[in-house]
């Protein structure tokens, strides 16, 4: 059985095997929570991500796919990084937005992580209501630990501010 729970937090400082960044197709950073990866994992995870862009992602890593790295100083010994829809360029798929979570929890797995956190993938710059990431998020991150009930001990939502954080804590509820 796998915990799926929610708290108010700040990604960078969470004790888990595997952090989630929602990063962008270049994976080479950004603002929002994969700056705050970055910034707190050091220059370690950047050149990891060149190296991927350097080799089996060399065009960039599409929307909805997922990758790990090494975490560089963070307390976290893997990152997994995952390109969410962007609204604004009118990537409004929901199912985009599942395989991001699914994808992820894939890559969690293949490398041996038990504890992987996530934020709200697509709901800062990318556009996406806080309602329907926690909607989605939810369902497909259910779906998947019911089919895989052994891989995983937890998965935690950890979301920046109030607004967001009841909207997933409504959904797990
Ligand atoms: N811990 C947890 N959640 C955070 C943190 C943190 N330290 N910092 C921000 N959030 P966003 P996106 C929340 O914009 O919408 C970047 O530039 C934030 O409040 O980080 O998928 C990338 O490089 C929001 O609720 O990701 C891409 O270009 C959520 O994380 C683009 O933004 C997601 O917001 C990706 O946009």
């Amino acid at each position: 059985m796998t915990v799926v729970e929610a708290v108010q937090g700040d990604i960078t400082t969470q004790q888990v095997d595997a952090i989630v960044n929602a990063a962008n197709s270049s994976l080479l950073g950004g603002g929002g929570v994969d700056g705050a990866i970055h910034a707190a994992a050091g220059p370690e995870l950047l050149e990891e991500c060149r190296a991927l862009r350097a080799g089996r992602w060399r065009d960039g890593l599409p929307v909805g796919e997922a990758v790990a790295t090494g975490a560089g100083r963070l307390p976290a010994r893997w990152v997994i990084h995952t390109v969410g829809p962007n609204r604004h360029a009118g990537q409004t798929d929901p199912a985009l937005l599942a395989s991001c979570f699914t994808r992820s929890l894939d890559v969690a797995a293949q490398v041996g992580a038990r504890s992987v956190a996530f934020p709200a993938v697509s709901a800062g710059v990318y556009g996406w209501e806080a309602e329907e990431v926690a909607s989605v998020a939810v369902s497909a991150v259910r779906d998947w630990v019911s089919s895989d009930p052994d891989s995983l001990e937890v998965v935690r939502f950890v979301l920046f501010g109030e607004t967001v954080f009841s909207a997933f804590d409504a959904e797990l509820s």
